[in-house]
């Protein structure tokens, strides 16, 4: 016979592909360099010769036929490939049954398909029109971020001057290390004739994002309008806009945006160039992807700062991440530095962070599951979150609200974990026309110039002299009893 088997390799024949249209002709070439051994059965006889003319094992074989299988070699992989559904569903059933052990990947058209092939015992089922539309959605996205990393690219390297790189005010992680890998890779691309200079406003509060600075030996300068005159171009990484989130009057020009926020107000120049993706996790993620797709090597300061960034902003993966956040971390992770991470990650507690914690938990007082504390004049407000983070863990506690006065403001953090209460709604009734109020269901801040209160007291003085109408709008809001409020 024409198609039995004809030499002794067949007994080592560990892959066989079943049905050699054009997908299994490329499965086949894929396994030829990885494996020679490689039995291809279609029931064309025209293609099995041209296939064996390419020196190619191939025998002759309907695949729908019962006995397809007779005076076939013990196959252990099986792609099971023709455009034919039935023909493939009985193969992959009478496959199964011959040798229970293998694997077997089969083809189909459409996910009803896909699901009568996994139940006769496919392993894996390719839905080619699925994996096609995958496969389009990817290289265009790739073919998007390669673009945008080109221009950027180019863009840079055609610059003279001093680039001036912008985060959003009291920055974060994301915002740090998106401004550090930005220098980079303006130096790369123009190391002679361009320097850039990282600038910030308000505090690098949070003992992480201090250590952060220090370790990774960022030079972060206080924004100065003067200073910004030194500036050729500007940049504003994390930050949607001029004035928002950063003190750059409205109407500055800038150069560059990259950031993923969603309320993204148009500036009122237009940037020459803009990345803003509000679907992915991080700023530190697209950057992390111009790296990679200039095939610039990130040294292990960059890529550590960067992890960190992706992992903050997405709360370690579990807030916001998008696959490409994901891939991008995995291409950043190898390049990481362990114990850098670890020294960033678990820092000291500065003594005055400790201090606030202390007072926040002592100046405590609960009331129907409200706790508030006091903890009077503070120089670094980062404190009042990680303490409303940690007071809001007592027991009996639903929500915690922390407030302080800075040299300019009056600030609140609250956390909550009472689910019929949003508190950023809530502090946004009670507050946002004094200041700055608002966020998410579980977390919110506000921020009330002391500008608001034309009162000169020590500022002590006016805490106390304030804090009895401000909590008493936010106990109005949540429904707390009168006599309770006398308490706070
Ligand atoms: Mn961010």
């Amino acid at each position: 016979m024409a198609d039995s088997a004809q030499n002794g390799s067949r007994e080592r024949v560990l892959y066989a592909v079943l049905g050699c249209g054009s997908t299994g002709y490329h499965v086949l070439q894929e396994l030829q360099s990885s494996t020679g051994n490689v039995l291809v059965m279609d029931k064309n006889e025209d293609r099995v010769r041209e296939l064996r003319d390419q020196r190619i094992d191939a025998v002759r074989r309907d695949i729908s036929a019962l006995d397809f299988l007779s005076g076939i070699p013990a196959i252990e992989i099986a792609f099971v490939l023709t455009g034919d559904n039935e023909a493939n569903l009985a193969a992959v059933k009478a496959l199964r049954v011959a040798y229970p052990h293998s694997r077997i990947m089969a083809r189909a058209t459409d996910p009803l398909v896909a699901r009568n092939l996994e139940e006769a015992g496919a392993d894996f089922v390719l839905n080619q029109n699925q994996l096609m539309a995958k496969a389009a959605v990817y290289q265009i996205n790739k073919v998007y971020a390669n673009r945008v990393s080109q221009r950027l690219y180019s863009l840079l390297s055609s610059w003279e001057g001093t680039l001036g790189i912008i985060t959003h005010k009291n920055p974060d992680p994301d915002a740090i290390s998106s401004a550090l890998a930005l220098a980079v890779i303006a130096k790369n691309a123009n190391p002679n004739r361009l320097v850039c200079r990282i600038f910030y406003d308000g505090i690098i509060g949070h003992q992480a994002n201090r250590t952060l600075v220090n370790l990774l030996e960022i030079k972060m300068e206080k924004m100065d309008p003067a200073v910004l005159q030194e500036c050729t171009y500007l940049a504003l990484v994390d930050s949607p806009a001029p004035g928002v989130n950063n003190t750059l009057p409205s109407k500055t020009r800038v150069h560059i945006v990259i950031d993923h926020h969603e309320d993204g107000k148009l500036a009122e120049s237009p940037a020459l160039f803009v990345d803003s993706r509000p679907g992915i996790g991080a700023t530190a993620s697209i950057l992390s992807q111009y790296l990679q797709e200039l095939d610039i090597s990130v040294d292990k300061q960059v890529a550590t700062g960067l992890l960190y960034g992706i992992r903050s902003d997405t709360r370690d993966f579990s807030r916001n991440v998008t696959p490409q956040d994901l891939i991008n971390a995995a291409f950043l992770l190898p390049l990481t530095d362990n114990s850098l991470l670890d020294q960033i990650m678990s820092p000291s507690l500065s003594e005055e962070t400790l201090d606030i914690l202390g007072t926040a938990i002592a100046n405590r007082k609960i009331q129907s599951g409200y706790l508030f504390s006091n903890v009077g004049f503070i120089r670094n407000r980062d404190a009042l979150p990680q303490a409303a983070d940690l007071l809001i863990t007592l027991e009996g506690v639903n929500t915690a609200l922390i407030y302080g006065i800075s040299d300019e403001a009056i600030i609140m953090s609250a956390r909550n974990r009472d689910v019929r209460l949003h508190i950023g709604n809530v502090l946004k009734e009670a507050f946002g026309t004094m200041g700055e109020a608002g966020g998410h269901p579980t977390m919110a801040a506000a921020v009330i110039p002391l500008s608001f209160f034309s009162l000169a007291k020590s500022k002590v003085d006016l805490l106390s002299l304030v804090t009895e109408p401000l909590l008493g709008r936010f106990a109005n809001i949540v429904g707390l009893e009168s006599e309770v409020r006398n308490g706070i």
